[in-house]
């Protein structure tokens, strides 16, 4: 398994190219309507993201496997737990949910991963998953019964993501939940930003252009957008 994607998005981050990932959820997503839901998403888009907080067996793979067909984009699972790995992404996002206090959801899920991911090729790339309160009660809390960490709260954010990067990932996540109400905020993205030095994704809530540019501008390297094209 290399880290050819990964790698790839350090080239774009080194030529201050910003990169865009459609979630897919494979929960909400009509497998028949695969390709007319590629022709609507956004040019600039460069990762499709498949995964979600509860998905029936089998339906990640089936999805992972309509996008295919119709796409080159490299295929990245975000999986909600690890019954929605498959062999049929390009890679996986692997996510250790440092935000909360579940042992469930810090290493449980990994290890419970891992007789799968030996029989692929995926590429694991190692993920500081936070979760940050987004204003309202986000599946993610739910699912993994964790508290998010307050908006206000930017030096715990700061030391949670950082004590992430020194366990070795590769990623950090900062995420509000899907459809939350209020996007994880500019400032803490450049508090983030400037005290790391692994790439910055952002999610949660982000609809419009002007929440996309703001999250850039503040150093997201790559922005997560899901529910805005669900619709
Ligand atoms: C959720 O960060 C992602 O895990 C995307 O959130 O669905 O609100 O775009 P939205």
């Amino acid at each position: 398994m290399g880290q050819h994607h990964y790698h790839a998005l350090l080239k774009r981050i080194a030529e201050e190219k910003k990169s865009l990932a459609v979630l897919i959820d494979p929960d909400k997503f009509e497998i028949s309507e695969a390709a007319a839901f590629l022709k609507k998403i956004p040019f600039e888009t460069t990762h499709l993201f498949v995964g979600g907080s509860t998905v029936p067996y089998g339906h990640c793979e089936a999805t992972v496997e309509a996008l295919k067909q119709y796409t080159n984009f490299p295929v990245f699972l975000f999986p909600g737990d690890y019954t929605q790995i498959t062999g049929s992404a390009d890679g996986i996002l692997f996510l250790s949910l440092l935000s909360g206090r579940n042992p469930e959801y810090l290493i449980g899920q990994q290890i419970k991963s891992v007789p799968k991911l030996q029989s692929t090729n995926l590429e694991i790339v190692p993920t500081a998953y936070l979760l940050l309160d987004g204003g309202n009660n986000s599946a993610v809390a739910k699912v993994t019964e964790t508290e998010p960490i307050s908006q206000d709260a930017i030096e715990k954010i700061v030391q949670t993501a950082l004590a992430g990067q020194y366990m070795g990932a590769k990623l950090i996540y900062l995420e509000a939940g899907s459809g939350a109400k209020f996007p994880v905020r500019p400032e803490i993205i450049s508090a983030v930003k400037k005290n790391s030095n692994i790439p910055l994704l952002v999610g949660g809530g982000i609809r419009t252009e002007v929440q996309k540019q703001a999250a850039y501008n503040a150093g997201a390297d790559l922005v997560v957008m899901g529910t805005v094209f669900e619709e």
